[in-house]
């Protein structure tokens, strides 16, 4: 969806994309760069269109999303907006220019896109974007298309949001918060995961398409499955876990929200796995600030888990232990989190350096998508959870560590699937901004665990 949030903001945005792509272009030698959006696919044999989704450094720079526009950075100069509009009429193709961002573009219109060899300067041009044939037919040198160092460059910096890069990301979270409620009270009334899912859309006032990724719509044992895709339709009178994960569109920014709820008269230990971990969820939030690295929220998530697992009998032994054995990753296989902004997992998670440098997640967590240091303007999710996925702990039943699990336990939670919490949170100059809840103070954390 488009909403309208202040002109000066986004102005100011244009103004620090140019900067930033001023400093990038210096790794290259060009006089421009034209961002790309992409161009339209139709599935294999067939002449429908694949739903359309703008590269993200062209979402960067405007709130469209359609194939084949353009914009071309050149250092200095207002930039240039190519717009294709075809002669279509299966399709409405028309792009209505609102002023709050039209303003910063000089426009040109273009009914084609062989139109636009014509259109282009004729200076040094970088291309960025999917499709180097389309490049060559501009007479872009190889060199420059899609240039390895202007990349990590503008990937890198992609971690950073401006001041309206954030406006778009609170408001995604405040639609999204809306369908969270919805869903809420349609789990609570005995929905299935269908009628959770269209609640959810209803609320938001969006189409699925309009969603930034596809909604994780789980109940009982289908929470353990971390990516599950399936929207039943069977009556869920009984169900008594429900994990949502579903965020938000706005201006291309996406939310990224998860929410684990229960019915009345789940098994109380479950009631307490999850508490704890909602508690765990907002001591890691509490704890963003400058400096840190990202991999120290995730050491957090790891050892919470574990802590939990011990507490409530789940697991036995020590802390150090089932640290050494990489337990908590048993309950826990993915990371605490990752970049977010125009795409839902963004870019640069694992880079250091602006030149393109990476430090790799450690090697008892491959799936940590984040390694950055954390910086002001920073936004990104945290997102602990634990599972009972029979695939993981099965192997564990005969093993040389089986008598760290409480076997009982285990195949008594295994049924409800597990939990999932997760929040957007953005860095400030000597904290964090709780993007999903706003302010949390310590009462709310007291609260939320009795
Ligand atoms: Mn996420």
């Amino acid at each position: 969806m488009t909403i309208q949030l202040g002109t000066d903001k986004y102005s100011l945005h244009i103004k620090q994309l140019q900067a930033l792509y001023s400093v990038a272009i210096n790794a290259i030698a060009a006089d421009a760069i034209l961002v790309h959006s992409g161009r339209e696919k139709h599935y294999y044999g067939d002449d429908r269109g694949v739903p359309f989704q703008a590269f993200g450094h062209f979402c960067h720079w405007l709130p469209i999303n359609r194939p084949d526009q353009f914009v071309l950075f050149q250092p200095g100069q207002q930039p240039v907006y190519y717009q294709v509009v075809p002669d279509d009429f299966w399709h409405d193709q028309s792009i209505e220019a609102e002023n709050w961002w039209a303003d910063e573009f000089d426009i040109v219109r273009l009914r084609q896109v062989s139109d636009l060899a014509a259109s282009l300067p004729s200076s040094v041009i970088a291309y960025v974007g999917e499709s180097p044939d389309l490049a060559e037919t501009l007479d872009i040198a190889d060199r420059l298309i899609n240039p390895i160092e202007l990349i990590h460059a503008l990937d890198f910096q992609r971690a950073i949001k401006t001041e309206y890069e954030i406006a778009q990301l609170r408001m995604a979270n405040k639609v999204a918060l809306k369908g969270h409620d919805a869903a809420r009270q349609e789990f609570m009334a005995g929905g299935s995961e269908y009628q959770i899912h269209m609640a959810y859309l209803q609320a938001c006032g969006m189409l699925e398409d309009d969603c930034p990724y596809t909604s994780i719509v789980a109940l009982d044992d289908k929470a353990a499955i971390l990516h599950y895709q399936h929207k039943r339709r069977d009556s869920a009178d009984d169900s008594q876990v429900l994990l949502i994960d579903a965020g938000a569109r706005v201006n291309n920014y996406g939310s990224d929200i998860t929410r684990t709820s229960t019915r009345r008269g789940v098994d109380p230990l479950f009631q307490q796995l999850l508490d704890g971990m909602v508690n765990l969820e907002l001591s890691i939030v509490s704890s963003v600030r400058p400096g840190l690295s990202y991999v120290d929220f995730h050491t957090q998530a790891l050892d919470g888990v574990a802590r939990l697992l011990l507490d409530l009998d789940i697991c036995r032994g020590s802390l150090a232990e089932l640290t050494e054995l990489g337990i908590a990753q048993l309950f826990m296989p993915h990371g605490v989190g990752h970049l977010l902004g125009v795409q839902v997992h963004d870019v640069g998670g694992h880079q250091a350096t602006i030149e393109g440098g990476i430090v790799a997640p450690p090697a008892h967590s491959p799936n940590l998508r984040s390694t950055r240091t954390v910086a002001e303007d920073m936004v990104f999710t945290i997102e602990p959870g634990c599972y009972f996925i029979p695939m993981l702990l099965n192997p564990q039943r005969g093993g040389q560590h089986k008598q760290l699990f409480n076997w009982q336990l285990i195949d008594q939670l295994t049924p409800l699937g597990g939990i999932r919490i997760e929040d957007n949170v953005r860095v400030t100059q000597d904290g964090f901004e709780n993007l999903t809840r706003g302010p949390i103070t310590n009462a709310d954390i007291i609260t939320l665990h009795s």
